[in-house]
């Protein structure tokens, strides 16, 4: 079989919650299409999660890389066009905020996503989950993990679909939070992603 690794990150700034972390527990070990899927939790950590992330990339070796990241206030699965190489705005979990900084000193300025994320909104469409391609990760840890991958993938010569995709809050976050956004069942979130892995077999 074909190896998945699968990331999600943990709760961040004001959210209690991290809907990603739940999606990545619960498909860890789990046979989907043609792979099997290593779901890795990742810290929202400028100096902690690229190393993570590369790490599990070396462990694993695998033949896709489906990163996963909660985009609050959004309303849609969004996967992610590009990565850029800037980190900026405000503190990760360890307190640490940059400003106008790179990712890679002298790194490209972008890396484009190499899944299929036209065929991942079709899919998710198809099964009626609403779902439009993001021409923007951010300037925080899903854009620096999303850069990092694809950087270390280009580096080492390995043609990998690799990308990125940022999902909605989950109902339980908007109740814990106590602050209204849109929000999906974890059930929905759960599947949007199932769907997605499906597709990268077809
Ligand atoms: N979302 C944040 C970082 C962790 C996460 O789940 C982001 O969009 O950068």
């Amino acid at each position: 079989m074909k190896k998945l690794l699968l990331t999600g990150f943990e709760p961040f700034l004001t959210h209690p919650i991290n809907p990603t972390e739940d999606i990545v527990l619960r498909l860890d070990g789990a046979q989907i299409g043609e792979y099997e899927v290593k779901g890795v939790l990742l810290p929202v950590d400028f100096k902690k999660a690229p190393v993570a992330i590369l790490d599990a990339v070396r462990e694993l070796t695998p033949d896709a890389v489906l990163s996963l990241g909660l985009a609050a206030g959004r309303t849609q699965i969004t996967p992610e066009r590009i990565a850029i190489n800037c980190r900026d705005g405000e503190a990760d979990n360890s307190g640490k905020a940059l400003i106008d900084s790179m990712i890679v000193d002298g790194g490209a300025d972008g890396y484009f996503s190499t899944l299929p994320i036209r065929r991942f909104v079709e899919a998710l469409n198809e099964k009626g989950f609403p779902a439009s391609i993001s021409n923007s990760a951010g300037t925080y840890l899903c854009n620096n993990v999303m850069y990092t991958v694809l950087h270390g993938l280009k580096e080492k010569q390995v043609d990998i679909p690799a990308g990125f995709v940022h999902v909605p809050a989950s109902h339980e976050l908007v109740i814990d939070e106590k602050k209204p956004m849109p929000s999906w069942s974890s059930r929905d979130l759960l599947e949007a992603v199932k769907i997605m892995i499906k597709t990268l077999s077809m």
